[in-house]
């Protein structure tokens, strides 16, 4: 090798900065900047791939709403993902009406929108708080949670297991709020409590369209605050930011919770436009309006901001801690636990799946 070669090549190395890191383990890690780079590799065409690969298998998505009869949950589903995906019970058939107990319904669809397919599965709980005694009314809704932990661990620990388990974990739990303008209610607390442990709870207060613009302000400030005073967790937890700009990103997120919400499923003509909207005497509501509503701040936190740090959460955090308690139970005896029956008392099948794909 000539001595021009040898310092071209000496020269190359000296402008490849590279930082050689100690990590954990031992190895040395470099870490050259794409600016080092003698040249186009084509790493970011990873990002193509994996666009590639989640439109071909598309993902899951299971959302839950709680809160009392009539307070328009079906109708906000709705709204939300712009399609009937949640049938409003307007006239409840006589068994629905005579119900003691929270029954868990669940209807999933798939949605395409430019090539990307999402299983939307929409879990309803009727006949939650519409009794006079309220009593222990979340139990079902705990059951049918961890259940789905349940069902996703024994695929895990399955010797032949998939390679796509089929993921019905509750991603996010919508929790209505009537909008009384006073403070939470028990029920509320309760529910929430308990709830906020085990998976992401949104709550929102529902048909907002009831509130002055002074009391919206009001109650928001108060729900917050009991929500701070009784340690309520509400997503998104300030203690799974993963960094400084996220953090700052879900610090303006919790300065505004819970949405005040307004939903509908019709359109009507504003200024030669379609606007999904609620037509009063005195006007449209407009439901996309930020000046109207904060709708639009509830569908760009599950949909177009926060749909996979919601699934992320669900597996990393609720999930994690389900299955690090279950295998901590059962000794890591894994046969054990796959071969003994569920401790859980609401079983699958109390649960009903339409499935219209
Ligand atoms: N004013 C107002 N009315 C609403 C709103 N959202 C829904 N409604 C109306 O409230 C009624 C009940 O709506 P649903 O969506 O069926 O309520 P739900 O909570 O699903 O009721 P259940 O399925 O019986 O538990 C319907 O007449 C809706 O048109 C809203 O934001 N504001
Ligand atoms: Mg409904």
């Amino acid at each position: 090798m000539g001595i021009e070669e040898t310092k071209k090549e000496s020269e190359l190395e000296a402008e490849v900065r590279l930082e050689l890191r100690q990590s954990a383990s031992g190895f040395q890690t470099g870490f050259i900047r794409g600016t080092d780079l003698f040249g186009y590799v084509g790493i970011e065409a990873v990002l193509d791939q994996m666009r590639r690969k989640t439109m071909k298998a598309g993902f899951e998505f299971n959302i839950m709403v709680v809160g009392q009869s009539g307070l328009g949950k079906s109708t906000l589903v709705n709204t939300l993902f712009k399609s009937k995906v949640s049938r409003k019970s307007c006239t409840p058939d006589y068994e629905e009406q005579i119900s003691k107990t929270v029954k868990l319904h669940a209807v999933s669809h798939v949605i395409e929108e430019k090539g990307v397919k999402m299983k939307l599965t929409v879990i309803d709980t009727p006949g939650f708080g519409d009794q006079i005694n309220n009593e222990n009314c979340w139990e079902p809704i705990v059951n049918y949670v961890n259940e789905q932990y349940e069902k996703y661990l024994r695929e895990e620990l399955n010797i032949n297991r998939k390679r796509r388990i089929p993921d019905s974990r509750v991603h996010c739990c919508i929790y209505f709020l009537p909008a009384t303008g006073h403070r939470l209610r028990p029920i509320d607390l309760e529910f929430m409590k308990r709830l906020g442990k085990i998976v992401s709870i949104v709550p929102v207060i529902a048909k907002a369209d009831t509130l002055t613009v002074e009391e919206r302000q009001e109650f928001k400030e108060r729900i917050r605050k009991d929500l701070t005073s009784n340690e309520i967790r509400v997503y998104p937890q300030r203690e799974h930011d993963e960094d400084p700009e996220e953090r700052l990103l879900n610090d303006r997120i919790r300065e505004s919770i819970p949405f005040a919400v307004v939903g509908t499923d019709k359109e009507h003509q504003v200024n030669g436009n379609k606007v999904l909207g609620r037509k009063t005497k005195w006007g449209i509501i407009e439901v996309e309006n930020v000046a109207h509503c904060e709708f639009a701040n509830l569908r760009d936190l599950l949909i177009r901001s926060h749909l996979q740090d919601l699934k992320d959460v669900t597996h990393n955090i609720h999930y994690e801690t389900y299955r690090v308690r279950r295998l901590n139970e059962s000794n890591m005896n894994f046969s054990e636990l796959v071969l003994t029956s569920w401790p859980l008392k609401n079983g699958t099948d109390t649960c009903e799946t339409e499935s219209q794909l």
